[in-house]
């Protein structure tokens, strides 16, 4: 896990590696909560982000763009999860499925996540350096009922996408009407 952490300090600036060690200890907090396997939360939260200083470019080479981005692949915020996952399958040796999931649908979501995804989801969104107007909320919740956080978070970041007249992600959307289903 240093090897990862040294590895990945070195590939980011300062400021996202600050963020990247917040998701890591949200992520095991939400681990111990809900009796998520450890090691596997913290080399997704590490590693969620590991190819967010690549180049477009290099981006697109790495990320096996499939149906999922197909018609969304010219938003480039959406497709470092995508890369990162290939990312860290080649360079890091990660070869678990749930980990490589947990990064590739961090950005967007996804029906029917595994619980190790929806944590790393959510503990991208709620760690101690993210603020922004319901956060505090969402961190209280992310306690209590882990698909509530999420679907909170889901609702909020749509309205974000919306005011600002943005493409939403289909996943996002098929997230936000699993949960809302499931916690009724
Ligand atoms: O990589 P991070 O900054 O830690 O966070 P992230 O991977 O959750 O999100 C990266 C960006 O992607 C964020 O600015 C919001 C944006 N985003 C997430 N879902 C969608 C989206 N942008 C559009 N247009 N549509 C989406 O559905
Ligand atoms: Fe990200
Ligand atoms: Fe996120
Ligand atoms: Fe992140």
């Amino acid at each position: 896990m240093d090897k990862i952490k040294s590895d990945i300090k070195s590939m980011l600036t300062p400021k996202r590696y600050k963020h990247i060690l917040g998701v890591e200890e949200v992520a095991i907090e939400l681990a111990s909560r809900y009796g998520a396997n450890i090691e596997k939360v913290r080399k997704a939260a590490l590693l969620h982000d590991c190819s967010k200083q690549f180049t477009i470019t290099k981006m697109r080479e790495l990320c096996d763009c499939d149906e999922t981005l197909k018609n969304y692949g010219h938003l480039g915020e959406l497709i470092h999860g995508f890369a990162g996952s290939v990312y860290a399958k080649m360079k890091f040796g990660i070869t678990d499925q749930e980990i490589l999931d947990a990064i590739r649908y961090h950005t967007i979501g996804r029906r029917d996540m595994s619980l190790v995804e929806k944590i790393t989801y959510l503990a991208d969104a709620i760690e101690p350096n993210r603020d922004y107007a319901d956060v505090e909320h969402i961190r209280h919740l992310a306690f209590e009922n882990i698909d509530m956080a999420i679907l909170h978070e889901a609702d909020r970041k749509i309205e974000y996408l919306i005011k600002r007249e943005a493409v939403i992600h289909p996943n996002t959307v098929d997230m936000r009407n699993w949960l809302l289903a499931k916690v009724k």
